[in-house]
């Protein structure tokens, strides 16, 4: 029987009707009856409708009106995918005030300190298809709608402050050349490619997102461990409608991580729903993933001395400059029931703000405003989707729109107009309560220009760059060696050397070194150079604001016949104390037998349990489990891996053969846990993160 939701205006579950009973016994007394769409009982869902049947089949009929209502619905199950962000996976759960700012907002849900809202929060890749890896490298869309009592607002982010273009005119542009090539459908879910780095070294404006997407925020551990931003500069509006600038700001309570690129190639080989798989399973364990949601706020006397325009959006303000102020939380706490009724049919669009935040006059988000509702037309397929319950607001709802494809509503009564005299009670707007833009003074020419404060492409990505850790810096540089390497037209590679150039030579110059260019970098000629002034900003960097610690994070630990059941028990137990979770490798899934004759259970298959799925490894091994696993491959790369990918490593003793086998080269990051010691010090190490320090032993930095 199809169930129903209880958000509303849908078809009445059976049951209510009084039918169901019955359906229900002629089911059998245990499940529920099966029918078409039209509330038939089926007699047979296993064989169609065939004329003289009885020793070969006849033809099917086309009377078979169960086959045909079937297999038509099936034809219909897929509706477009979204154009950009067309991967994603989303959350429910509540968001919670905890400083009012009923000062420059009338909006209830930045003003009731304590009043839980519930929220639906999508996270994404940009370039990839449905069907593409989650661990590609892009930007993490990071889509927040907010159910207030006032309306849906929606806060649709990304996990980079910062973006490609400054005016919405360019967007289909910059996606044309970020996705596949027209003409041979390829590649999928990369930037790495000849029309994305020709289309943005003719767009200098790029060049600070360019240093952000090619820096470690592009390939995240997990969306839990993601910050997100709403990008541009909004307003909000107090009650007696003075209007304060603000910026907003997610910051992840398990704080900011990132993986290695070797890493990020590799999980895509091992699990394409890493990130999607991560926020399911911490959210089914209770781990639930929380942030912080700050804002900037500023006035004119600031976007006045500001070096830059607070409405490009392609410029980030300094929090050294207006610093983050905390005003709430977002946890979510449940996974979504159907991934195609909610993670799917959840229309976010920018333009659904409540009365008490408005939007700025940046040049993309306007753009936006326009492109999100009509995306949701094509999308979903008409303008009733705010019907869906994923979609429809949570709070009272009326108005005189009527009618159009799938309307579920039974609006009853003559009136459909305004104003109307004939019934009472009727909608009416409020000048009070209503939504008010801001009072704005506009002056001036018609014309299409960019505004001067805009032409300063180059010194926000210098300020980027220089705001990170060596570490950071280096991977900066090896990805873009990346991504060019896989540029086929040596004039893009040198247009890109060249754009770079004005950010840093030096910068340029180790990426022309890494592509095996050298003497290739000419400046593109630019009016405005990188200003060399800007202080380097440490909230910029990953790892200098990493939290130590190991809550969230995953252990893999191998195991094979003769380990030890102890060290894993009590491995699990010190874990557990962290906030963190043991997974076991084993050769079998059926688990490996301890040397006390008990079984080990096990998470992971060896070849289905790569350790790029683990924070860190643990290999409780005795010798003999040792010895065997030294002449099994994927043994051998789940350690060298580990090693590879600098993270710590804990080991008994007699897994040395394996770590030999590996190539592991003890360093800080490699204990060795003896006979009934704790795994306490591994613990410790593991928590303060990756051993960055042995990156350059493992390989080349340019
Ligand atoms: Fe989007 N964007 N975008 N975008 N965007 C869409 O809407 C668009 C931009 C973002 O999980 C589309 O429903 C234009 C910036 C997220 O469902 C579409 C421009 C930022 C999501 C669209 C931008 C975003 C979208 C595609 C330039 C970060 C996924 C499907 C003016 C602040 C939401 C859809 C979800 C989705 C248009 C630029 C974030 C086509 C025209 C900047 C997180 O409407």
């Amino acid at each position: 029987m199809k169930k129903t939701t209880n958000h509303a205006p849908v078809k009445k579950d059976r049951d209510e009707t009084g039918n169901g009973g019955e359906l229900h016994q002629r089911a059998g007394g245990t499940h529920p009856q099966l029918t078409t769409q039209q509330g038939q009982a089926i007699s047979d869902d296993e064989n169609s409708l065939k004329a003289s049947a009885t020793s070969r089949p006849g033809p099917v009929l086309l009377e078979d009106f169960v086959l045909r209502e079937k297999i038509n619905h099936f034809d219909h199950e897929r509706i477009p995918e979204r154009i950009v962000h067309a991967r994603g996976a989303a959350a429910h759960g509540f968001f919670e005030l905890t400083e009012s700012l009923e000062k420059f907002s009338k909006a209830r849900v930045l003003s009731k300190v304590g009043e839980r809202t519930s929220v639906f929060v999508r996270f994404s890749t940009v370039a990839g298809n449905a069907g593409s890896s989650d661990m590609a490298r892009d930007v993490r869309g990071f889509a927040v709608k907010l159910y207030t009592k006032e309306g849906n607002w929606d806060l649709v982010g990304n996990n980079i402050p910062v973006f490609f273009i400054q005016d919405a005119i360019k967007f289909p542009d910059l996606i044309h050349a970020a996705k596949q090539e027209p003409d041979r459908g390829f590649p999928q879910a990369q930037t790495a490619h000849d029309t994305f780095w020709d289309f943005v070294s003719l767009t200098p404006e790029s060049t600070n997102m360019l240093m952000w997407i090619m820096s470690d925020r592009a390939i995240p551990r997990s969306f839990r461990n993601m910050e997100g931003f709403g990008v541009h500069t909004f307003r909000l509006l107090n009650a007696a409608g003075k209007s304060t600038f603000v910026k907003f700001h997610w910051r992840p309570k398990f704080g900011l991580q990132s993986v290695v690129w070797d890493e990020a190639l590799k999980i895509s080989g091992g699990d394409p729903d890493y990130h999607r798989r991560d926020l399911w399973n911490s959210i089914n364990e209770g781990n639930f993933p929380e942030w912080e949601l700050a804002v900037q706020l500023f006035d004119e006397k600031f976007v006045e001395k500001f070096e830059f325009d607070v409405l490009d959006a392609t410029k980030l303000i300094p929090e050294e400059q207006i610093p983050l102020r905390v005003i709430g939380r977002m946890v979510l706490d449940r996974n979504p029931t159907n991934y195609f009724s909610e993670t799917e049919q959840v229309a976010f669009m920018t333009q659904n703000v409540v009365p008490g935040i408005d939007f700025s006059n940046d040049p993309l988000l306007q753009g936006r405003n326009f492109s999100y509702l009509d995306t949701q037309l094509s999308r979903l397929g008409g303008p009733n989707f705010a019907q869906l319950p994923i979609n429809a607001p949570k709070c009272p709802m009326m108005n005189f729109q009527r009618d159009g494809h799938m309307q579920f509503e039974v609006p009853a009564g003559r009136v459909s107009y305004s104003p109307s005299s004939l019934e009472a009670n009727t909608a009416r707007e409020d000048s009070q309560l209503g939504f008010i833009s801001t009072k704005e003074h506009v002056e001036g020419d018609k014309l299409r220009i960019r505004p001067e404060l805009f032409a300063d492409h180059f010194s926000q990505a210098r300020q980027f760059f220089f705001s990170q850790t060596e570490t950071e810096q280096n991977h900066i540089v090896s990805a873009f060696i990346f991504e060019l390497s896989k540029v086929e037209t040596v004039a893009i590679r040198e247009r890109t050397l060249g754009q770079l150039a004005n950010v840093d030579m030096g910068i340029a110059r180790r990426v022309a070194d890494g592509l095996g260019m050298p003497g290739k970098v000419t400046k593109v000629a630019t009016t405005v150079p990188a200003r060399e002034d800007l202080p380097p900003s440490s909230a910029l960097s990953i790892l200098k604001k990493a939290k130590k610690s190991l809550e969230g994070s995953l252990i893999g630990c191998l195991v094979a016949d003769g380990s030890d059941a102890t060290i894993v028990a009590n491995l699990r137990k010190a874990a557990a104390k962290q906030g963190c979770n043991v997974k076991v490798i084993a050769p079998k899934i059926g688990g490996a037998k301890a040397k006390d004759g008990t079984v080990i259970p096990a998470d992971f298959q060896l070849a289905g349990g790569p350790s790029v799925l683990f924070d860190c490894i643990f290999l409780a091994l005795s010798g003999e489990g040792a010895e065997t696993l030294s002449n099994e491959a994927a043994a051998v790369a789940f350690v060298h891996d580990g090693f590879a990918h600098l993270k710590v490593i804990g080991a008994t003793a007699e897994a040395q053969p394996l770590l030999d086998k590996a190539g592991v080269i003890a360093d800080e990051g490699v204990l060795i846990v003896n006979r009934g010691a704790t795994s306490s010090a591994f613990l410790e190490r593991a928590a303060l993160g990756r051993i960055w320090k042995r990156e350059p032993s493992v390989r080349t930095v340019f």
